[in-house]
């Protein structure tokens, strides 16, 4: 048994979980936020057989899709004013970041 650990845009989750539950997967939803911009992603937990796993990554790779994501930074103060000054960077988050992590035990009791 195997836990997929995958952290996907918000904008890709709904269509995701049903292609999840359609393919008769169980997942579990969690409310997460990407520790470089700061924004808001979700981290979905898959427990599947191993056997199921690259059947899994296929189905999140064609739903999840790259995106060119723009986030403004303050650009360090230059000079004696100490002045931030805002500027844009560009930024491509990828369609979903996949852990794949082995379970010892799993149990419903
Ligand atoms: P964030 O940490 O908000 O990162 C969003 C995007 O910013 C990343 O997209 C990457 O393109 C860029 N980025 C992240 N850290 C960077 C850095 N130190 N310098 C320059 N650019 C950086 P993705 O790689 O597609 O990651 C999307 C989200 O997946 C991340 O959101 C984070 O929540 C999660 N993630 C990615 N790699 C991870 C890892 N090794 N461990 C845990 N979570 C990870």
């Amino acid at each position: 048994m195997k836990l997929v650990i995958a952290v996907v845009q918000d904008e890709d989750v709904n269509e995701l979980m049903s292609a999840l539950m359609k393919n008769k997967y169980s997942a579990t939803k969690l409310a997460s936020t990407g520790g470089f911009l700061r924004e808001g992603n979700t981290t979905l937990f898959v427990g599947v057989d191993k056997e199921k796993v690259e059947d899994l990554i296929t189905l999140i790779k064609d739903v999840c899709k790259s995106r060119r994501q723009t986030f403004t930074t303050p650009m360090p103060p230059t000079g004696s004013a100490g002045v931030f000054i805002p500027y844009p960077i560009d930024v491509m988050v990828g369609g979903a970041t996949i852990f794949v992590v082995d379970i010892d035990r799993f149990e419903k009791v």
